[in-house]
């Protein structure tokens, strides 16, 4: 068990194409906790495996208020998707930074369970929201992507500054 490193944009890792898990076994477990582990320290809703620089199709979630509902997600694929809806997005790869964007309302999904198991599942909502997101990182896109190229050179001088401020030295007062 352990906490990773997240990766933040514009860090060009964050574009890999995750591949397909083939071997179910102890080293998949041990990802997937680390992803829960870090996902929960880091109070975010949901974490892709992309974010921690592993390039496998894993994502994990838990959007429940009680944060006691961890979903983990192998080889995801969405089979159908239904309706629109716009929410205001963050991720942990961009933090501070929230902009609306417009997804699938509902969404079919099928997957894997860290051991193998298939199993295929409805979500709405906030929860069709952050799959949708998190499989976005597998495919190494980010949210940001779907702002204007202007805005998308905002977010990156805001992250700049943001960054500058927090190694600076403290001042002597
Ligand atoms: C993706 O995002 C998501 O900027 C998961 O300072 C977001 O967990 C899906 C976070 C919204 C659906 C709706 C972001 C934490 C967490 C920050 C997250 C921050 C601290 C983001
Ligand atoms: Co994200």
């Amino acid at each position: 068990m352990a906490i990773r490193e997240i990766l933040e944009f514009p860090d060009p890792r964050l574009r890999t194409q995750a591949r397909a898990v083939e071997e179910f076994d102890g080293q998949l477990a041990n990802l997937v906790e680390d992803l829960f582990e870090t996902m929960y320290q880091e109070q975010g809703i949901g974490l892709a495996a992309t974010q921690v620089n592993e390039h496998v199709r894993v994502l994990v979630m838990d959007t429940s208020d009680e944060r006691n509902r961890p979903m983990a997600f192998v080889n995801p694929e969405i089979i159908e998707r239904d309706g629109t809806q716009v929410y205001e997005e963050g991720c942990l790869s961009v933090p501070g930074i929230y902009a609306k964007v417009e997804r699938a309302e509902q969404v079919r999904v099928r997957a894997r369970h860290p051991d193998g198991t298939a199993f295929e599942t409805e979500l709405d909502g906030l929860s069709a929201v952050c799959l949708q997101h998190e499989m976005d990182h597998l495919a190494g896109k980010l949210f940001v992507d779907y702002l204007s190229p202007l805005k998308r050179q905002m977010v990156r001088k805001r992250l700049e500054k943001a960054r500058r401020q927090d190694n600076r030295v403290p001042s002597a007062t």
